[in-house]
């Protein structure tokens, strides 16, 4: 019989991707979406079913992590073979202006989530998306066995979140899982993140609309990944006969810099013609290097990595230069580009 998840989080970069995946593999999805003032469906409107669908199997219900009796409701209703818990406030230099809402939502939300799955007594399986800005501080490389020392009210949330998944596991016997990804990235990052916001700088610098570039810390080494192949993770982890945690990672360091260099190389253009300082985006406490050792994913669910950062740029500012054309020319803006 065919499985049903929930997503929380689907409308975000990485639930759109997971939707896509369970689907192909002949899933029913219900995602969880915020209601918002303005549409906030682009990055799923085209695999989206109205209710008069036949059989349809992409199902949108309005909930939120800050409301813990409509999670029970839902999930008593839906009665999922797994869940996807994505949704959170996941923008770590927004979490230094707005400390209590995050750990809110991405905190205590994840807590509403397992004690929703606890009081409804759905039986299913839960995959928690923790970060790889958990290890805040702590020296690279990071895998499973790494301390935690969270620089951001971000990253403090997202400990109490993977802690509280390991303690329901523990507790409740619940299969939970923790996901630690590494930055992930795709044409459908949002906007305010260090690799989109270069990547649509470049389309409207080289198209002639913009001049400068204003950015923070650009000494920072992350570990950049392909969103697409990192839900594939995701679902590995769920399938697998015992809970465990997993790290998720390409293990290629690179900088800011670096990537700078590789988006606008990848236009013939040199960053630092435009790039210039504003200290309005560096953090109150930063994390200086991410690189990820995900030799266990690789070994127990088979996961390896294929596009590691400069193919990325390349694949980003290519889709932001098509969106851009699009935009110019007055047509419709497609969401998978
Ligand atoms: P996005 O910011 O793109 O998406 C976040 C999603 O959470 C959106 O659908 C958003 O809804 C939803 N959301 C925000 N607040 C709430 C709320 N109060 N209740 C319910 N849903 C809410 O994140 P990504 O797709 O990049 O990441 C997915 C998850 O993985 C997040 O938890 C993130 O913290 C985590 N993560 C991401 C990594 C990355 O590199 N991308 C790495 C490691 C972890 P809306 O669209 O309405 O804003
Ligand atoms: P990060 O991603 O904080 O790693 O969290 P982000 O892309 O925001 O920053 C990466 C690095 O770039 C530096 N930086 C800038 N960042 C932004 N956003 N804007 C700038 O102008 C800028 N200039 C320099 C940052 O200081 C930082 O060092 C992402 C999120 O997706 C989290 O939800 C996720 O958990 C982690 O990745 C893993």
């Amino acid at each position: 019989m065919n499985k049903t998840a929930v997503i929380t989080g689907i409308t975000g970069q990485d639930g759109s991707y997971l939707a896509e995946l369970l689907l192909d593999k002949g899933y029913t999805v219900h995602g969880l979406i915020r209601r918002s003032s303005s549409f906030n469906t682009e990055r799923i409107d085209h695999i989206y079913q109205d209710p008069q669908t036949p059989d349809r199997r992409l199902v949108l219900h309005h909930a939120d992590l800050s409301d813990g009796v409509a999670l029970v409701n839902l999930l008593r209703d839906i009665q999922p073979d797994e869940v996807y818990n994505l949704g959170a406030q996941s923008h770590v230099r927004v979490s230094f202006d707005a400390p209590l809402y995050t750990g809110d939502v991405t905190g205590l939300g994840a807590a509403r989530l397992l004690e929703a799955i606890r009081a409804s007594g759905v039986r299913t399986r839960l995959y928690q998306a923790s970060s790889s800005e958990m290890f805040g501080s702590t020296p690279p490389p990071q895998n499973e066995r790494t301390s935690f020392h969270p620089r951001s009210p971000y990253g403090c949330a997202k400990v109490f979140a993977y802690w509280s998944t390991v303690n329901y596991r523990e507790a409740y016997g619940l299969f939970a899982v923790n996901g630690i990804l590494f930055n992930h990235e795709s044409p459908r990052r949002g906007e305010t993140f260090v690799t989109r916001k270069i990547t649509r700088a470049v389309a409207r610098i080289h198209a002639g609309l913009q001049e400068r570039l204003y950015m923070g810390n650009l000494d920072a080494v992350r570990d950049w990944g392909y969103a697409p192949e990192y839900v594939e993770a995701m679902w590995r982890m769920l399938q697998r006969d015992v809970p465990d945690d997993y790290v998720v990672a390409t293990g290629v360091p690179a900088t800011v810099k670096d990537f700078l260099g590789a988006a606008f190389g990848s236009v013939g253009l040199e960053w630092e013609r435009y790039v210039r300082f504003d200290p309005k985006y560096e953090r109150p406490s930063e994390v200086d290097a991410l690189i990820g050792d995900a030799s266990k994913a690789r070994d127990l669910l088979d996961w390896t990595p294929k596009v590691q950062f400069d193919e990325l740029a390349r694949i980003m500012v290519e889709a932001d230069v098509r969106q851009l054309e699009d935009e110019m020319s007055g047509q419709t803006v497609r969401v998978d580009r």
